[in-house]
């Protein structure tokens, strides 16, 4: 389909205007054009990496002219000083526009997530191992529920030790860090981790005293016998939109200054990092949640006349979080697995008795092989 009648050189060769059959208009720089032509000195054919730099790109690049073919389909535009004739797509300019209106004072995420809190998460998204392993369709479409909500489960695992790391390999690569390839999640004396007690865990973000955050976790059960130990899970970017919306002036606090996360282990191991607890980037998208009340560090990146303020903003986004509202619930039997955006969803474990056992096997993965997955399906 066409989407374009006419196109016109302005700015004397500087960009050029595209009038669509709506109506509307859309420009587009020579400087622009000519770095994203997809021709063969441009772009290598084989890998589709770019073979130019910025520098061999004159400065005064122009567009001699441009017309648009009889159907509309694609816009041939040569270019000087440096003689180049290039053929673009109508549709894939239409899909690289970027002469349009945008608000930039506004936060916003991406578009293919979805937040949720308890009423609106209607069903957990949630695949069995068996159907993951051999359904290609199904575990696609659970990829994509578990990026777009940043949660999913799994049931009917196996309840074997190593599995969790099976589970990490249905769409990317286990992050091993300190805490090895995987780790059992049991209670221990001398923990070297609070997480290895049998205490609860307020909702957090696992590890943001590590820089870069492991992106994804994921949580295997192989035992649940204990009273208590159950889990929650929260979603961080509605629990920031909710911030901003009941205190603009704590979610700004929470998103200018950096707080510290530090973790000590037992021997070769000190993790420092510095991240705000709400983090964007600089066109406002809401892009990192990092929250873990046990690992947060004297706090010193704060003005002394702001210090206060900072910690009734913390207190108020602690709250939203531990609203019953916020979270979803649910109890992790053997063979049930939960993983999260880790950058996104906190996760929750309420105390658990001594009696009886509970033991969860944990690891690291990370979303670039998530995301790479769901694009190119390679499953
Ligand atoms: N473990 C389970 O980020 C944290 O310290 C939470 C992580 C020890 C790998 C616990
Ligand atoms: C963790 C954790 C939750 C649980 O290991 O990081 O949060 O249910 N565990 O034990
Ligand atoms: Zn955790």
């Amino acid at each position: 389909m066409s989407l374009f009648k006419s196109v016109k050189v302005i700015n004397s060769g500087k960009a050029i205007l595209l009038s669509r059959k709506n109506g509307s208009q859309i420009r587009y720089h020579s400087t622009w054009l000519r770095d994203n032509s997809h021709d063969p000195e441009t772009r290598d054919k084989n890998n589709g990496q770019r073979l130019i730099s910025i520098s061999d790109i004159p400065v005064n690049t122009y567009i001699e002219s441009a017309s648009l073919d009889k159907k509309g389909k694609n816009i041939t535009v040569k270019f000087l000083p440096k003689k180049k004739q290039v053929k673009f797509s109508s549709s894939w300019l239409e899909f690289h526009a970027y002469d349009k209106k945008r608000n930039n004072s506004k936060v916003w995420i991406d578009p293919d997530l979805k937040t949720w809190s308890k009423n609106s998460l209607k069903r957990i998204p949630v695949i069995n191992y068996k159907k993951a392993k051999s359904n290609k369709k199904l575990l696609l479409n659970w990829l994509k529920s578990l990026h777009y909500y940043g949660f999913a489960k799994i049931t009917g695992c196996e309840k074997k030790s190593g599995t969790v790391i099976k589970i990490a390999k249905l769409f990317g690569y286990v992050r091993e860090t300190n805490y090895g390839k995987w780790f059992n999640v049991k209670s221990k004396t001398n923990a070297v981790n609070l997480a290895y007690t049998n205490l609860g865990l307020q909702a957090h973000t696992d590890n943001p005293y590590r820089d870069p955050v492991p992106t994804i976790q994921i949580l295997h059960c192989l035992k649940s016998s204990t009273k208590g130990g159950d889990s929650k899970v929260v979603d961080g970017f509605n629990a920031a939109l909710r911030l901003k919306k009941e205190s603009k002036k704590c979610f700004d606090l929470l998103t200018k200054y950096t707080s510290r996360f530090e973790f000590k282990g037992k021997k070769n191991v000190h993790l420092k990092s510095c991240f705000p607890m709400i983090a964007l980037s600089p066109d406002k998208k809401l892009t990192a949640i990092h929250f873990n009340n046990r690992s947060i560090a004297p706090i010193r990146d704060i003005p002394y006349n702001d210090m206060l303020n900072y910690y009734k903003a913390y207190r108020k986004f602690s709250n939203i979080i531990d609203d019953p509202k916020m979270a979803v619930t649910f109890k992790l039997n053997p063979g049930d697995c939960f993983l999260v955006d880790n950058t996104r969803v906190l996760h929750a474990r309420t105390p658990y008795s001594s009696k009886g056992s509970r033991w969860l096997q944990g690891c690291y993965a990370d979303k670039d092989g998530l995301l790479s997955t769901i694009l190119t399906k390679a499953l």
